[in-house]
């Protein structure tokens, strides 16, 4: 193995703009303005997701990933973004709430998004088993988008997911999800709503999403990552091509919420 030489990163973070999740991560690296420890590359300087070289540092196939510079790779966002909190505690904002309840609210935050959300994003943009799966997760999805906007503040509390805060990794887990939702479901589902900007259903939601890139740079960054990134799909017919578009025409499913 190569020896590091000082202009070595300390990590790798291997992403794509498309990708929500490595969104989260993104929005830690530019909040704390790490990019010069932590550079971002493409998951084909590795072979792809799932070439070997990925594979062997992320068995799941998935972006994003970090691989330190010693060669210790660190898979799943959240635990990215947590290391990355912890070991660059002294550069920029902590993104951590003050008091232990925040700190435990905006977890449940995130794992709420990871477990419930995350697990069925993709009804909104990839090809599905059938119809009827499509359907169901698109049900699914709205009843976890209404449990996220309870636990969502009011304008009046603030721009931030948890009421009297600064920005914190939530807001970073949830602003690049809530780009996708946003997108797909207004113009593709029929769900009430502004395209890329608010969904009528959800209006804490539509107005944290707003204030939230009104007030940090970063949060807009990510979103215009990943908002743009979604458009370049949506020209190359993304949706068509992934059978959304039949599903949709097919009237005895539901697919528009509320
Ligand atoms: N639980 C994982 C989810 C990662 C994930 O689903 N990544 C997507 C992009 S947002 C991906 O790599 N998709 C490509 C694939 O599954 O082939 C995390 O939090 O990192």
């Amino acid at each position: 193995m190569a020896a590091s030489s000082s202009s070595d990163p300390a990590a790798t973070l291997y992403d794509m703009p498309i990708s929500n999740h490595g969104a989260r991560v993104r929005y830690a690296i530019y909040a704390k303005d790490i990019q010069d420890v932590v550079h971002i590359v493409s998951p084909n300087e590795l072979g792809g997701l799932k070439g070997e070289e990925y594979l062997k540092r992320n068995p799941q196939g998935k972006m994003p990933l970090l691989v330190l510079g010693d060669g210790t790779a660190l898979p799943e966002s959240e635990i990215i973004v947590q290391y990355l909190l912890d070991a660059y505690a002294d550069r920029g904002p902590s993104l951590k709430p003050d008091d232990a309840v925040s700190r435990a609210k905006a977890a449940y935050v995130c794992r709420h998004h990871d477990m419930y959300i995350a697990s069925v994003q993709g009804c909104m943009y990839r090809a599905m088993p059938s119809t009827e799966a499509r359907a169901t997760q698109l049900a699914e999805l709205y009843k976890q988008l209404c449990v996220l906007e309870s636990l969502c503040s009011s304008p009046e509390d603030g721009p931030y997911f948890l009421p009297g805060t600064t920005a914190t990794h939530a807001d970073g887990a949830i602003v690049p999800t809530m780009c996708f939702c946003f997108y797909a479901l207004p113009k593709y589902f029929g769900w009430p709503g502004e395209h890329k900007a608010s969904l009528s259903a959800f209006p804490k939601l539509s107005a944290w999403f707003a204030s939230c890139q009104a007030s940090d740079a970063n949060l807009k960054k990510v979103a215009d990552e990943v908002t743009g990134a979604l458009g370049a799909w949506d020209e190359g017919g993304r949706w068509e091509t992934v059978g959304a578009i039949a599903d949709v025409k097919n009237t005895e499913y539901k697919w528009t919420y509320p």
